[in-house]
């Protein structure tokens, strides 16, 4: 029987950050702008006056002090508030192509692999800049590989939904070596005009290279032990942006056609499902949660997740079981906890036993055991 291992990771990290304070200074100078534009309006009372943002209430209800993105001055520009990323032709590799080949060749290189020994590629991330050709077709052609490759999306939980889709292809024997690639610009769908969720997220893309066992020649890598998916539907985490906006024109450019999120509800609704995914899936496999070494969570909230690690091993978690990047990275979507589990696996012993789990909109979570041969 085939059995599938992650031999290599790779990151791309824009070079570009924006701490809170930054973030804060652009967003209180278009309030300002907007409500002196809307002076008359909100004297008489029709119209209620924004209200400015601050850091230290950031830091304390996300855990978030800076994010890295593809373009920081379209963002930080108050009459703006965008990333201004240039359209390109159709004969340069698009930008998330690009960050896919940088994190790619990382993944490869850990797992001493080229891209012949690699079959299939999948791109799995909350947003995709086209529809057509397939951006993971595009990467596929610019790192050279022979087989197939497609497109999934399943928002937050894209990166493990796809690494249980690479372990299927490896042990069904349909390719040798999978790709799982989480190129995440959430830059482009984030509305940084709202109070709310302006800070949220960051921009960055991850690769884990998936193969089989007996072909995985550098490093011990990991076993996969068991993958557990779950989804639930909620209007909690949405975006309406699609091709059907232009059937209706008085929708266009409204806030809903962006990230929008109750973020209250979210945190407890999925927290206590989360947990338990985690625990029916360690009771699956006969493990308990003692036997966990490390839980490399999805980074959207650290109060998220030191309630999560609390309700699944029964007292509080540190850093080094579970590992923090959102500090620095904000919510990546899809590449957060695979960013957690490229920068802090190596020091694993033979044998560890750790958690990857992603959680968000959907619902969608998405639990993968591994152990470190
Ligand atoms: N500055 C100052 N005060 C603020 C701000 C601000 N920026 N924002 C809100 N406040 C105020 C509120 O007005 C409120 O005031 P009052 O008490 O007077 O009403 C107070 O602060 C508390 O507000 P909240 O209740 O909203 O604050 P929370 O403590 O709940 O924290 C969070 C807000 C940080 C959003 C938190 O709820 C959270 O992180 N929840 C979990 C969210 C989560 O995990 N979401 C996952 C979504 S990601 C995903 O699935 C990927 C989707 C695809 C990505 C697409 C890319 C864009």
């Amino acid at each position: 029987m085939i059995k599938a291992v992650i031999s290599g990771t790779g990151l791309y990290t824009p070079p570009a950050t924006i701490d809170n304070d930054e973030l804060v200074e652009a967003f209180n100078a278009f309030v300002e702008i907007h409500n002196g534009k809307h002076a008359d309006e909100i004297a008489r009372g029709e119209l209620e006056a924004l209200q400015p943002s601050s850091s230290s209430f950031i830091e304390k209800a996300s855990g978030i002090k800076r994010r890295h993105v593809i373009d920081k001055s379209g963002i930080l520009d108050p009459e703006r508030m965008a990333p201004h990323i240039p359209e390109r032709g159709n004969d340069q590799p698009s930008v998330q192509c690009d960050m896919s080949v940088a994190a790619c060749k990382e993944a490869l290189e850990q797992a001493g692999k080229t891209a012949s020994d690699v079959d299939a590629v999948i791109v799995a991330c909350s947003n995709m800049q086209r529809p057509y050709p397939a951006i993971s077709i595009e990467v596929q052609n610019a790192l050279g590989i022979d087989g197939f490759a497609y497109d999934m999306n399943v928002a937050c939980s894209s990166a493990t939904f796809g690494l249980q889709a690479a372990v299927n292809s490896v042990e069904n024997g349909s390719a040798r070596a999978v790709l799982v690639v989480s190129p995440e610009i959430c830059s482009g769908h984030l509305n940084f005009r709202d109070r709310d969720s302006h800070f949220i997220f960051g921009d960055a893309c991850t690769a884990i290279l998936v193969e089989r066992e007996e072909d995985a020649v550098s490093g011990p890598g990991f076993e996969i032990l068991g993958t557990s998916l779950k989804t639930k539907f909620s209007n909690n985490i949405r975006n309406n942006f699609g091709f059907l906006n232009r059937g209706d024109e008085s929708g266009i450019g409204k806030p809903d056609k962006l990230f929008v999120q109750q973020g209250r509800k979210v945190f407890k609704e999925v927290s206590p499902l989360v947990a338990e995914t985690i625990l029916n899936q360690l009771n699956g496999l006969s493990l308990a949660p003692d036997d966990l070494r490390r839980m490399w969570l999805h980074q959207a909230n650290l109060n998220m997740n030191q309630l999560i690690a609390r309700k699944v091993l029964g007292r509080d978690a540190d850093t080094d079981e579970a590992p923090v990047i959102l500090d620095e990275y904000a919510n990546t979507s899809s590449a957060g906890s695979i960013i957690a589990f490229h920068k802090h696996k190596d020091d694993l012993k033979s044998g560890d036993l750790g958690v990857i789990c992603s959680f968000g909109a959907g619902y969608s979570i998405g639990s993968v055991v591994v152990r470190r041969r």
